[in-house]
């Protein structure tokens, strides 16, 4: 460390916290650490706030969890801010986030345009030197990665990507001017949920569009209203709203059915299938039986009615089996299905081609276009990657993080992702990962996972400032239990059957471990709060 102790004590501008990222985990702990007292600032790779809606700007943006829900519960900003849809787009979530930004005064506290290269610990001082490109470096108590789960965008190394002559994008990578699509020829590759929404956005407007697909999207209706047609939350209903996603599954306001797949009759079991479907968003998935997640057979019966659904909205028949198979490619559910409006509808243009890069991958990146293994070259003038993202561990490993030992944790990830609860991480003291591995992060409503991790590790701050206590450390054994509960649930689930990002398995090379707790919101509160009832178990502190 570069400083001195004298140094220090004599010349303090030591923070209790940094907090790296702007998006919904940094804004609100910025925030509600300094509601308790806490000296904290942000440092943000970007030139505005709003984290992966600051970064991710490609055509068709939108939320997929529905409002009230996907925002903070802060009354002070929820009570005046105005929502024009229930699934807003990009354009509103920004605005939401200068509201944030204008009501809870947050950015007198942040520094834009800073990217942190490494996160050393003084074992003596029991303090973190953060370091940024510039070349600054700064002292904390508490270092918080609020980096997000997709931060570190994935491009596959196709062969020849430098020498294509037109314009090339990913997905997380869109200028911030327009880019003029209409009257070109555009390829997108990948149809994750950045791929459907940007096809279904951009297949309308470009003269032609051929879409690269290895898997196909179970999407679902995303059906969107608009307030001035119906409000669709009212404002007395939020703190109701709030509440109810600290109680289910996915931190939705609205759960897993009551009944169980194998108690209900065939008409039972179509009856909800259609009255979940009809409302919309991810009501299919988590308002529908909670086995199917569980249940290969349960699973079956919810795929044959999506696939049913969805196959009377494709006109070509070959299009209509790489969209929604006869058989299905994945267990339902098991990869982040999409939310969509006019995705199947776009398949039916004239304009529009799929093909299937399973039977015949992308071979290179021609001058002008794609080239893949049947020897099919596509001239295209624009090529747009939305094949996602280093998910969960990749913008923490980003950053060079050395603990007091001189171990970076690339090297203790080396063998396997260990965290505690997924929020510390035994042998980097005063280190806290919001809405990173090992949570229910990507099973979850964003805010809502944001919100109760957060409030958790606040209390500890407190806690140990109570106790005027300078460290905070998880014990390796009871990281190692955690490690294997969120095992144990990946390997009970189906999720383990998809080779999702959800664990690891899109990134050649990446090791397959699971990386989220796929057990849902109600069993991880309910862990956190035993743990912090029990004086904070698998915790050490000096
Ligand atoms: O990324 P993805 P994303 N050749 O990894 C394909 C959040 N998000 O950016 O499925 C050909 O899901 C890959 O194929 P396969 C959300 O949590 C939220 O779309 O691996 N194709 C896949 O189709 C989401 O889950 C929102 O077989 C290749 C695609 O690229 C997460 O971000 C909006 C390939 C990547 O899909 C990531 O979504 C957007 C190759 N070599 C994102 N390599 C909303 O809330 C990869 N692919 C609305």
């Amino acid at each position: 460390m570069s400083a001195s102790f004298s140094e220090i004590i004599s010349n303090p501008p030591m923070l209790d916290g940094v907090i790296i990222g702007a998006g919904f985990s940094g804004l609100y702990t910025l925030w509600k650490l300094r509601e308790v007292g806490f000296s904290v600032k942000i440092l943000e790779l970007g030139s505005a706030i709003g984290g992966t809606w600051y970064h991710n700007r490609y055509p068709g943006a939108r939320v997929d969890s529905g409002i009230p829900i996907y925002q903070l519960s802060i009354e002070k900003a929820w009570s005046n801010f105005e929502w024009s849809e229930k699934f807003p787009g990009r354009e509103e979530i920004l605005r939401y986030f200068e509201h944030l930004d204008k009501t809870l005064d947050l950015r007198k506290d942040i520094e834009f345009n800073t990217r942190v290269v490494s996160a050393t610990f003084d074992e003596s001082l029991h303090l973190w030197e953060v370091k940024t490109l510039s070349g600054r470096s700064m002292l904390t108590r508490h270092l918080i990665l609020c980096v997000g789960s997709c931060s570190k965008k994935y491009i596959p190394e196709f062969s020849g990507l430098n020498k294509f002559r037109g314009q090339l994008y990913h997905s997380a990578d869109w200028p911030e001017e327009n880019v003029p699509l209409r009257g070109k020829h555009v390829a997108v590759v990948g149809t994750g949920a950045s791929g459907v929404q940007i096809i279904q956005e951009i297949g309308p407007i470009v003269d032609h569009l051929t879409v690269y697909q290895r898997t196909p999207n179970l999407a679902l209706p995303l059906r969107q209203t608009k307030s001035r047609d119906v409000p669709f939350a009212q404002r007395s209903q939020y703190k109701e709203a709030f509440a109810k996603t600290r109680t289910t599954f996915g931190g939705m306001d609205f759960d897993f059915a009551p009944k169980t797949f194998s108690d209900s009759t065939p008409q039972q079991r179509k009856s909800l299938y259609e009255s979940t479907w009809a409302i919309g968003g991810f009501n299919f998935a988590l308002a529908n039986y909670a086995e199917i997640y569980f249940d290969q057979s349960a699973n079956n019966a919810v795929y044959a009615f999506w696939r049913d659904k969805v196959r009377q909205r494709v006109k070509n028949e070959a299009t209509r089996d790489l969209l929604a198979p006869l058989v299905q490619p994945h267990p339902f559910g098991t990869k982040r299905p999409s939310l969509e409006q006019s995705y199947y509808e776009v398949f039916n243009q004239n304009n529009v081609d799929l093909i299937n890069v399973k039977e015949s991958p992308i071979l290179e990146i021609i001058p002008t276009g794609i080239k893949t293994a049947d020897g099919r070259h596509v001239e295209v003038d624009v090529i747009i990657l939305a094949t996602g993202f280093d998910t969960n561990t990749g913008g923490i490993l980003n950053i060079s993080i050395k603990n007091g030992g001189g171990t970076s944790i690339a090297e203790k990830w080396g063998q396997r992702t260990s965290t505690f609860l997924g929020i510390t991480v035994s042998g980097f003291p005063n280190m806290f990962l919001l809405y990173g591995p090992q949570a229910p992060t990507a099973f979850s409503n964003g805010p809502t996972c944001i919100e109760i991790q957060a409030d958790w590790m606040i209390d500890l701050m407190v806690d140990m400032r109570s106790k005027k206590r300078a460290r905070v450390e998880a014990d390796k054994q009871a990281e190692d239990v955690w490690v294997a509960m969120v095992r144990h649930v990946w390997e009970i689930s189906l999720f383990r059957k998809a080779e999702s990002w959800y664990q690891g398995a899109n990134i050649p090379g990446k090791r397959r471990e699971p990386l989220n707790f796929a057990g849902g919101i109600p069993a991880y509160r309910k862990t956190l709060n035993e743990c912090r009832d029990e004086g904070y178990r698998g915790l050490h502190f000096k």
